[in-house]
């Protein structure tokens, strides 16, 4: 485990790499000690920072929880992160590459929530019945390590790699819609460059908010009303590059596109 000192430290190298895009060499390369909890630690210091300049916490994404996306990045944990208010883009925005260094986008399910969410293991009726509705969203990655490279200390640090998200399609009930088999078809370009069901999300999408909110459980955090949850990529994360035209199509629930500028 890192001390206070390091864990500054960190913040402020990967806040930099993230202010004014650039990549770092991977955090465990340096600190060969760092576990995932100082990974979170410096998630709390970022958060600080990040609020001291007037951004506002909006939501948390889960990470890593599909198959696919453990197999492509060779991490074999889930990770939890941060959504701040100036990261959401609208269905149909123009995401400017020029502040991204090798972005990648995800087609997942987000949840949106009605009721706070506490417990060590709250149930998934629960997490059911205190979300508002679930949505298509659009999740373009950007990881501030060199080829994209990383463990999970490190990616917990970089806030999972975050950048921009999108929100779009159909808002639906969760009771409306078998959340386990919801058809999701990822498309670049007009050609489709992922497959999978909702289902490929830990069985259910609704598990990673369940998982969320036991990890936040054990520092004593909850989830609260109105949150915004992303739930991890179905399929692994196409790389993407100014010009291309990214579309989801999610069955029962719409369609979401963004397009990638310079
Ligand atoms: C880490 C973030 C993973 C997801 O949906 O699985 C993630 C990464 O792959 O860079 O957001
Ligand atoms: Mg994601």
């Amino acid at each position: 485990m890192l001390d206070p000192a390091e864990i500054e430290r960190i913040a402020h190298l990967v806040d930099a790499a993230q202010v004014a895009p650039h990549t770092i060499s991977k955090l465990t390369d340096s600190y060969p000690n760092m576990t995932v909890g100082d990974g979170y630690a410096v998630q709390d210091s970022l958060l600080a920072r990040w609020k001291a300049r007037g951004r506002r916490l909006v939501g948390r994404k889960a990470g890593l929880t599909s198959k696919a996306k453990m197999v492509q990045m060779g991490v074999n944990e889930p990770s939890f992160g941060m959504l701040m208010d100036d990261m959401l883009d609208a269905n149909d925005s123009v995401i400017p590459t020029a502040r991204l260094i090798h972005p990648r986008v995800e087609a997942e399910i987000a949840f949106v929530t009605k009721k706070e969410l506490a417990g060590a293991e709250v149930p998934i009726a629960e997490i059911l019945e205190a979300t508002d509705f679930v949505q298509p969203a659009i999740e373009i990655l950007d990881s501030r390590f060199e080829n994209f490279k990383f463990d999970l200390p490190s990616v917990v640090a970089d806030n999972g790699s975050s950048a921009r998200f999108v929100l779009g399609g159909r808002a639906r009930r969760p009771r409306d819609i078998d959340l386990r088999t919801i058809g999701i078809v990822l498309e670049k370009n007009g050609e489709i460059v992922g497959i999978a069901s909702s289902g490929a999300v830990l069985g259910h999408p609704a598990k990673s908010v369940q998982m969320l909110v036991t990890w936040l459980h054990r520092c004593g955090c909850t989830l609260p009303a109105g949150s915004i949850v992303l739930t991890g990529g179905a399929t692994e994360a196409i790389s993407i590059a100014s010009g291309d035209n990214v579309t989801g199509r999610f069955q029962e629930m719409g369609t979401i596109s963004v397009r990638i500028g310079s």
